[in-house]
């Protein structure tokens, strides 16, 4: 674990050490920059450090899902198809052990305020860290500072009344502690999104009961698990230059994108096979590699939530549940909530020993003691999963005290919505970036691919105010003016602002609601990053 360094000795200060914060320490110390990280918790892995829920698990396969250095991908050997979150955290420690990263990062260490000095021009940074003794602060400077805080490290408890009355175990699974028993417990899963379906599917087999609460059904998609052997490996290493080109091509960076065609340019028959197929590969294909208009035309939508229903009843035995998990009347368009991938989900529910509750027919009144009262009766516990999400995309800022040159904060500058350029500067805030938040592609891209994008864009922009002698940059008010009404154009396209959905802010009361990621496609967002930066970021930036 790297020492509580000395004020005043950074360039650069990252903050968070999930897939951002490590490519993006070692790119810039890469780049000759005095570069320090401050991580909240014990170990890397970000969002694979927290989310140590019984079941977690990547929904984006190997090996799309890493880091591209030849240094890293020759010398790691993935074992499954999708990781699980242990092996995860494993890789996180080997890219710290080759890249030799844990000498410049400093652990249990959370920065609770971040003021911009305008006479000094740099960051005053308040940094809490925790010893066995107790928690220290301190105050450390910097000359810029890059936010790769994630888009889930604020998680989301909905207020339900009575909650400090029971006498269970209770937990967020986003602040699971691995020592919760769950075996022969009776269980309650409150939320229906990537973690709940995940903690579902592998709780229930050793529960002694379990009672999924669900608001929206999941339209799940089979995730196609599977072992990845030595012959996979070789064939997956030699070919892995060449996937990355195509990974930079495709609209999320998988290795797979939209089909060209539209729905109802082919026969039913091709249709239907299309469908089949890319149902049986497993994985997000029915969602991301479909028919071009599957996510824009509500007709042909609806023909791809058909398929998926049918595919899903044949597994549910009971009639009245199958209905709950997939409606006759689908919910919102299919795909326009993150699609999240099973093993066996549907299959618990034929379980004696697996019920749901339907929140819109029979909702919450109260925790209790003992469990949860519903509108038909009482609900008792042992363990209460709350698997409700997070204040998504924004929420790892604005739980931040950041203040800008005014001394205005980022949580009143957002108050309202937010305001960025290109998903990695504000106004007002000089020298400061962010990675893999609002208005960039996020949540519509894998992880990897967009830390190495927006990581290498803040390594040429400050190697350019280095070698032109800059102290500062920050974006014109008119180009985050232009940026948003650009993120809203392009959200405007499809068929996800029809959807009440965390892309929009509408799990969180009071949260503007708009489109927090940019939709366009990593493409095309490298395209319109490239293009600021041209001739000396003339126009849209402010360099002194
Ligand atoms: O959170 P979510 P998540 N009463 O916001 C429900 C990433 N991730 O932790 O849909 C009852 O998706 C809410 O209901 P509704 C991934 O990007 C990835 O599951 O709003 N229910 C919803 O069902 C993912 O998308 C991985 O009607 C309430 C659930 O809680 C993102 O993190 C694993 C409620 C929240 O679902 C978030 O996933 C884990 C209330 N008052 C996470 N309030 C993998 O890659 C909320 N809900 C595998």
């Amino acid at each position: 674990m790297g020492s509580l360094p000395a004020p005043e000795a950074y360039d650069v200060v990252v903050i968070g050490g999930g897939f951002g914060g490590i490519y993006s320490l070692n790119h810039l110390r890469g780049l000759g920059f005095a570069t320090h990280m401050f991580e909240a918790g014990t170990g890397l892995g970000g969002i694979w450090h927290w989310n140590c829920y019984p079941g977690a698990r990547v929904d984006t396969e190997t090996p799309v899902y890493q880091l591209y250095a030849p240094e890293l991908y020759d010398t790691w050997r993935w074992k499954e198809r999708y990781s699980g979150r242990d092996e995860m955290v494993d890789y996180f420690n080997h890219i710290a052990d080759l890249w030799d990263l844990k000498k410049d990062i400093t652990f249990s260490a959370r920065v609770t305020k971040a003021h911009w000095n305008q006479a000094e021009c740099r960051w005053d940074l308040t940094v809490s860290t925790s010893t066995t003794s107790g928690t220290k602060e301190s105050i450390i400077h910097c000359k810029a500072v890059v936010f790769c805080t994630g888009f889930a490290s604020k998680h989301y408890t909905p207020p339900f009344a009575g909650m400090d009355q029971f006498n269970g175990v209770m937990s967020h699974t986003a602040l699971w502690s691995e020592d919760i028993e769950l075996k022969d417990k009776r269980v309650a899963v409150i939320g229906t999104g990537a973690s709940g379906v995940q903690v579902v599917q592998e709780v229930a087999p050793i529960a002694k009961q379990l009672t999924l609460f669900q608001r929206t059904p999941n339209m799940a998609l089979p995730m196609g698990q599977s072992l990845r052997d030595d012959e996979w490996d070789k064939v997956s290493k030699t070919q892995y230059p060449e996937q990355v080109e195509k990974m930079k091509t495709t609209y999320a960076g998988f290795l797979y994108d939209f089909d060209p065609r539209k729905t109802f340019e082919v026969s039913e028959e091709e249709r239907v096979a299309l469908f089949e197929e890319l149902f049986h590969k497993g994985g997000v294909y029915f969602w991301l590699g479909t028919f071009s208009d599957v996510l824009k035309n509500k007709k042909a939508n609806d023909l791809a939530y058909d398929f998926w229903r049918q595919k899903t009843l044949a597994r549910i035995n009971d009639p009245v549940i199958a209905e709950k998990l997939a409606p006759k009347v689908a919910p919102h368009a299919f795909g326009t909530k993150r699609i999240s991938l099973e093993q066996d989900y549907f299959e618990q529910f034929n379980r004696e020993t697996v019920d749901i509750v339907d929140l819109n027919d029979d909702p919450v009144e109260t925790f209790t003691s003992k469990g949860i009262k519903t509108k038909t009766g009482e609900h008792e516990f042992d363990v209460i999963v709350l698997a409700t999400g997070f204040d998504s995309v924004t929420g790892g800022l604005t739980q931040i005290d950041i203040r800008g040159v005014d001394g205005t904060t980022v949580q009143d500058k957002w108050a309202k919505g937010v305001w960025t350029h290109l998903g990695m500067t504000t106004a007002g805030f000089p020298n400061m970036f962010f990675v893999y938040g609002p208005q960039a592609p996020t949540a519509f891209a894998t992880g990897p691919q967009c830390a190495e994008t927006q990581g290498k864009w803040i390594g040429e922009t400050l190697s350019y105010m280095r070698e032109h002698g800059y102290n500062s940059i920050q974006p014109t008010p008119e180009a985050e003016a232009a940026w948003k009404e650009h993120v809203n154009i392009t959200a405007e396209e499809g068929l996800f602002k029809e959807t009440k959905s965390w892309y929009f802010g509408d799990n969180i009361p009071g949260k503007a609601r708009e489109s927090l990621n940019y939709m366009a496609g990593l493409p095309q967002y490298r395209k319109k990053c490239a293009e600021a930066a041209e001739h000396g970021y003339k126009n849209q930036f402010i360099l002194a």
